[in-house]
């Protein structure tokens, strides 16, 4: 039989987009030959312990445990901590589940002895057994702030959960990036990489993090290794989440010719949907090669051709 074959694939990860094209890539390639870089600008703390919803999800992901319906969170959730807090009347919009906050609390006590958020990520994933490396884009805080229309600052949190991500938006901030050092295992991922992949993450709330710190921007633009991207769009609607609006209100172009321009610096390869294939030349014309594909990630069938295709671009012997 044919092993899977020993490469050192680098992905960029935020919200769910990504977590689903892994589960593709996981039933072809094994988990230790994947770096995965989480972005921190969705986290946030609540009771004191710090969420760090994209990290998690990949924690979750990678141990089994991730809930498949929601793409965050544990499988099989109870909340009777969030209900006795509400008892208590303190704030419940934010839904920690009670086997959530036992990597929360792990956490914590690992961020209180002096652990930087890198390491206690790598104890996690050490004792959950995890063998592909996850890896914060910062051990910095960098928090991702969406601007309404009284110029008032969200969290991305507030925004994404509190208010159902029905605020308009005038301007989103990545608040600390400008200072935020990118953690050496991430530009190192990035330097060692066979390839890099930007899965199908919201580019401005997912990406747009990790792309604002220069040092990350700037290692994608050196790399050597290709550096291919998914689309989360299709026909300029976005799979899940308000990836389209926020393009639209933030003045980019709500197509995946808009996301292959945020994009154009260090993109070599760029998956959009077969419906979308008149976009085709206009981002060929960028310098990036566009290729057509049914980019849903539904069904662990699609899941796995996806990623079956990617790595075939990439080079990969499968
Ligand atoms: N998303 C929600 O829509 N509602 C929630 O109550 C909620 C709680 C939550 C708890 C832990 C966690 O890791 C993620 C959670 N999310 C929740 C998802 C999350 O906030 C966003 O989907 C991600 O930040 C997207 O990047």
């Amino acid at each position: 039989m044919k092993g899977k074959p020993q490469v050192s694939i680098t992905l960029l990860s935020g919200g769910t987009g990504t977590p689903k094209l892994l589960l593709g890539v996981r039933e072809l390639l094994d988990d230790n030959l994947l770096t995965i870089i989480g972005n921190t600008g969705d986290d946030d703390t609540f009771f004191g312990l710090l969420v760090s919803p994209d990290i998690d999800s990949l924690i979750y992901l990678f141990s089994n445990q991730l809930d498949l319906e929601k793409f965050w969170g544990v499988e099989d959730e109870t909340y009777n901590t969030l209900q006795q807090l509400g008892m208590m009347k303190e704030p419940t919009w934010f839904q920690l589940g009670d086997k959530d906050l036992a990597l929360h609390l792990a956490r914590n006590r690992l961020l209180s002895s002096g652990y930087t958020l890198t390491e206690a990520i790598n104890e996690s994933c050490t004792k959950l057994e995890i063998t592909a490396k996850i890896v914060p884009m910062t051990d910095d805080p960098v928090k991702t702030t969406m601007v309404n229309e009284k110029n008032e600052r969200l969290s991305f949190q507030e925004y994404t959960v509190k208010f159902r991500e029905k605020i308009p938006v005038k301007a989103v901030h990545y608040e600390g990036s400008e200072k935020a050092k990118a953690t050496k295992e991430a530009i190192r991922a990035i330097k060692n990489a066979n390839a890099i992949i930007l899965g199908p993450s919201n580019p401005i709330t997912s990406v747009g993090p990790m792309l604002a710190l220069p040092e990350i921007k700037n290692a994608l633009i050196k790399s050597k290794a290709k550096v291919i991207a998914v689309s989360p769009l299709d026909s300029g609607k976005a799979f899940s989440g308000p990836a389209a609006r926020l393009l639209k209100e933030l003045g980019y172009e709500a197509t995946s010719l808009g996301i292959a321009k945020l994009y154009k610096e260090f993109l070599d390869v760029f998956v959009i949907s077969t419906n979308d294939s008149e976009l085709r030349e206009s981002i060929q014309d960028l310098g990036i090669k566009a290729i057509c594909s049914n980019i849903s990630l539904k069904t662990k069938t699609e899941q796995i051709n996806l990623a079956r295709a990617i790595l075939t671009e990439i080079g990969i012997n499968l």
